[in-house]
């Protein structure tokens, strides 16, 4: 039989074939080998018993490709999921991510929810990141606002919601789909972060097409191994009109006298922040390279 993997709990792997959900162990090459298997993958395995719906786990077919924060295999595309406050938007922590998508080989969506508590704020952040190329929903789970084009956006697609804890990945797909009810949390008064309320990564088919991933937060992530300081600019959209006033075709957009990238930044063409965060991953790129 063949199915997909929805998630990997208390040593199991939860494998749905379409119709009826099993609950399958590995086999003991597997765990010899520590072959690590992802909710997304697509395996192969053996009924064991089929009154009680478990099996084990043959194969495992080879991955479209692969995330590892959080940890998914075979997604069409990555809603990174931000609060307009309450945790305040990490925009370091987005640019990285929409690096390390694009890399991965899926396509970026960015989310901004909790458009209730501050919608100018917002307007703000979609005025950076609209004009740069990205797809984008704004959202609110308490009014409703943007729901429907993040369904249109999720349709028919395998997705997974990346960001941190508290922005409300958990309660966006409660919102999408009422008959989920995915436990949500609070957001700590005093640290103003959320309290990692999602502990698994678990896929859910959606009843208007498609499957996505709630996924727990997270806060921190390094730029992916392969990405190589001269590919970097490659990766912001946001650059591209400016590269050809660069002097030089490997220009790193950094301080070299002739760039395009750098004086639009500059002058307000392209958005300064954007362009900060950039240099700083330019130089996180840059050591690393030097040190290996
Ligand atoms: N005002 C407002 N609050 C929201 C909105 N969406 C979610 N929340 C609240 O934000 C808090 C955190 O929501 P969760 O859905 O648990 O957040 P999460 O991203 O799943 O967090 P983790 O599972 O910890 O990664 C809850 O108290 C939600 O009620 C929104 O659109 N507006
Ligand atoms: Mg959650
Ligand atoms: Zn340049």
């Amino acid at each position: 039989m063949e199915g997909l993997l929805v998630k990997g709990y208390g040593g199991f792997y939860y494998v749905d074939d379409g119709k009826r959900l099993w609950a399958c162990s590995l086999r003991g090459r597997f765990r010899v080998r520590k072959q690590v298997f992802l909710p997304g993958d697509r395996v192969e395995f053996l009924v064991v018993d089929d009154a009680r719906q478990t099996g084990v786990v043959e194969a495992v077919l080879p991955r479209r490709n692969e995330l590892l924060r959080p940890p998914v295999a075979n997604m069409d595309q990555v809603v990174v999921v931000l609060a307009a406050v309450d945790p305040k938007p990490d925009l370091w922590l987005l640019d990285r991510l929409l690096m390390m998508i694009r890399t991965a080989g899926a396509d970026p969506v960015i989310c901004f929810n909790k458009r209730d508590l501050d919608p100018e704020g917002l307007s703000e952040l979609v005025g950076i990141y609209e004009p740069a190329g990205f797809r984008m929903a704004v959202t609110s789970t308490v009014t409703g606002f943007g729901l429907d084009g993040l369904r249109e956006i999720m349709k028919d697609r395998t997705t997974v919601f990346a960001g941190p804890s508290g922005v409300g990945k958990s309660s966006l797909l409660n919102a999408l789909e009422t008959n989920l009810r995915l436990k949500t949390g609070e957001i700590s008064a005093k640290l103003g972060r959320g309290k990692h309320t999602t502990r698994h990564v678990e896929l859910l088919a959606l009843s208007f097409g498609g499957w996505v991933a709630d996924t727990p937060g997270f806060s921190q992530i390094y730029l992916p191994e392969k990405v190589k300081a001269a590919d970097l600019a490659e990766l912001y959209p946001d650059f591209r009109p400016y590269t050809d006033q660069c002097q030089f075709a490997s220009c790193l957009h950094r301080g070299e006298p002739v760039c395009g990238v750098r004086a639009a930044a500059e002058d307000g063409r392209l958005d300064s922040g954007r362009y900060e965060r950039y240099r700083m991953f330019l130089d996180e790129a840059l050591s690393r390279e030097r040190r290996y």
